[in-house]
């Protein structure tokens, strides 16, 4: 391989890791990455100005150039299986998972942001949110206070979780849906786009609509 002076890879080139890197971009502009992608039509190419070098197997000579860090880039829509293995794939290769966060993403001071979780423009994280590992708070969506989310889960765009709402890992919350407070949504449940939840979502379950219920 070519000499690479990235300081950090993403996992996947695709339109998730487009908000990524955009997001990088506008918070530390400086910061160098590549991009791996499953895909062999992407090799080669530029990415927003970034190389796809590759598949996953070049990992191993991508730590032996330098590069410490990494983000999982693909936003898996409804299965975060594949970010789960992503991430672990990562830390196996002992790279650190970097934390993403737009500038005009809302933190509290007292919201607790683990490692590899991404916080996307326009998104509010309020006071003792807990936010696990490897998270995705999309574009516009909303963690009020006391909430808790868990390793994996992705909070999509415009979705809104009102306080201390629990989020089990690996859950999907979809597009604009609204979770009422206090309530919780099962390791591995699926909360389909626009749903309003009103009441607790069981593990590994899928619930749509207004009220939402188990489909
Ligand atoms: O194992 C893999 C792998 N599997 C798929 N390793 C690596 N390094 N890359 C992998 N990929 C690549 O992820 C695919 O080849 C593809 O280029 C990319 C996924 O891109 P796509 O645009 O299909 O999905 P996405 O996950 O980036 O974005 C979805 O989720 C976002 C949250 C879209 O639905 C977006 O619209 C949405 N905002």
């Amino acid at each position: 391989m070519k000499n690479i002076t990235a300081d950090c890879v993403i996992l996947g080139g695709g339109g998730h890791a487009a908000v990524i890197l955009d997001a990088i971009h506008a918070s530390v502009g400086s910061l160098s990455c590549v991009v791996l992608d499953k895909n062999r039509d992407h090799w080669g190419t530029k990415f927003l100005n970034v190389e796809i070098l590759g598949d996953d197997t070049l990992l191993p000579e991508l730590l032996e150039a330098g590069v410490l860090s990494f983000i999982v880039g693909v936003g898996g829509v409804g299965d975060n299986q594949l970010r789960k293995d992503l991430f672990e794939q990562g830390v196996r290769h002992g790279l650190k998972p970097m934390m993403v966060q737009h500038p005009a993403a809302v933190r509290s001071e007292w919201a607790t942001i683990d490692a590899g979780t991404v916080l996307l423009a326009t998104s509010v994280v309020g006071p003792r949110a807990i936010i696990g590992e490897n998270v995705i708070v999309n574009t516009g969506a909303i963690v009020e206070h006391d909430c808790q989310v868990g390793d994996h889960a992705h909070i999509s765009i415009g979705a809104q979780l009102a306080s201390a709402v629990h989020v089990g890992s690996m859950a999907h919350v979809g597009v604009g849906a609204s979770v009422r407070q206090s309530v919780s949504i099962g390791e591995g449940a699926i909360v389909g786009a626009g749903a309003v939840v009103v009441k607790d979502v069981a593990d590994w379950s899928t619930v749509c609509g207004v009220p939402a219920d188990v489909i």
